[in-house]
Parts: C-alpha cells; structure tokens; sequence
C-alpha cells in the first residue's frame, strides 16, 4: 500500500508582531503551494467573520470596549470555533496555514499585564501546530517600514511589550513540545530572501506528515 495516503495536512502557524511581514508571506506560501497545486486553506485569527470574530473586530478598531480577560477569552473562543474545520480539513490532506494562533493570544494578552497563566489556558488542547514560524524582526527596523495602522495595539509600547511576551511563549513551547516545533525566523531583508527561509524552514512538511495532530500545552 502507499504510505502516503496515510498522511495528513501539516497545520503551520506564522507569528510575529506587527509589520513583520507576515501576512505577506502567508499569502505567498498559499500561492506557491495553489501553483504547485497541492491542498492548501489559510485560516486568518483573529477570524474576524464569525459573530464572536465581529465582537473582536469591535474591540481592535475601538468601537467597543471590554474587559482584558473578557476580550483574551473571546479571542481563544474564536480558535476553538474553528477547532474542529481545521483538523476536519487535516485529516482529508489539506495543509493549513494560520496567520496567528494562541501564540499571539498569550503575547499581547500577557504584555497589557495579564498573568501569563491565566493566558495559556483557555487554549490548552487546541490543535497542535506542527511548526510554528516566528517571524523576528528588530525594533528598529520595524518602526522603519511603514506606519503602524490605528487598530488597538499598534503602538511602539504594546509591541515591545508583546515582543518580551512571545520570547516567554517560545520558552514555554519548547519546554512543552519539544525545539522542533518553534522557529525563530529572521525577517529582514527582501520579500523573497525571507520567503527563501521560510521555504528551507517548511521544507516537506506541506507534502503531508505521519501521526496524530497533537493538542496545545497538554
Ligand atoms: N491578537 C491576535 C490578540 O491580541 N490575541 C489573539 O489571540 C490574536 C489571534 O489582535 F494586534 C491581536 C494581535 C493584533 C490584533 O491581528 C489583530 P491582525 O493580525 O492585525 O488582524
Ligand atoms: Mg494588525
């Protein structure tokens, strides 16, 4: 029999902070892998279609306001509504590609000064990325591309705050899943000399991998 049709999708979540180029590379992944038409779906969070993804939306842009731990937990709900449609698509061979995940959740949550506990949990035994890309790039150069946008959070304050954070989120990730399942990539550069990384960082991931989606902290 062939061994390969055993196999699932990888699901590999992009982080980073703002202006890193994340989105950018996210989409040019899902492109690459259309062209070379294997399954792929990217799945964006905060997913800001669903009604609690509209709650969200309501906060970021300013039009609402909630409490710290109320909004955390909505973004962590917002992931668990698309638990099961991510390892459904899985399961039938689909890479999925996620531009953020609960890394970000416990980050930003924790740098407004949330314990960093109380962050992690909401998400415990979520579906386990198989590789998260965490996109680095140094302050300095971050401020030198474009204007941050006006949505909440998008301060110089918050991101270096946020960038502490997800040096915590890595510890924990290795400490819990193993080194293999978080990588720090260097974002500077050219668009295509960072997407030459990530491609070399990937490598046969997206053709399909062995084994059991694991679950997140657990
Ligand atoms: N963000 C994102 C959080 O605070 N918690 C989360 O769980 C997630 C997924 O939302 F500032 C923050 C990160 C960012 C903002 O993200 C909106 P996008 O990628 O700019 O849409
Ligand atoms: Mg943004």
């Amino acid at each position: 029999s062939d061994p390969s049709s055993s196999r699932r999708g990888a699901f590999i979540v992009f982080e980073g902070l703002d202006r890193c180029g994340k989105s950018t590379q996210v989409a040019r992944l899902v492109d690459r892998l259309e062209r070379e038409s294997q399954k792929a779906r990217l799945q964006k969070f905060p997913d800001r279609t669903t009604a609690i993804g509209k709650m969200i939306d309501a906060y970021l842009q300013s039009k609402a306001e909630m409490d710290d731990h109320a909004i955390h937990l909505l973004f962590s709900a917002n992931r668990w509504e698309c638990a099961a449609a991510i390892k459904r698509d899985l399961d039938r061979g689909i890479t999925v590609i996620a531009d953020r995940y609960a890394f970000s959740g416990i980050a930003f949550s924790a740098a407004k000064g949330l314990p960093f506990d109380f962050c992690l949990q909401p998400d415990r035994a979520l579906p386990l990325p198989d590789l998260t890309l965490y996109m680095s790039l140094p302050q300095e150069e971050a401020t030198q591309r474009s204007q941050f946008g006006e949505e909440r959070y998008e301060t110089v304050t918050m991101q270096q705050a946020t960038r502490k954070q997800f040096r915590l989120v890595a510890e924990e990730v290795k400490k819990i899943h193993g080194g293999k399942k978080w990588m720090e990539v260097d974002a500077r550069g050219t668009i295509e000399e960072v997407e030459e990384r990530l491609k070399g960082l990937i490598g046969d991931l997206t053709d399909g991998v062995n084994g059991r989606v694991g679950e997140l902290w657990v």
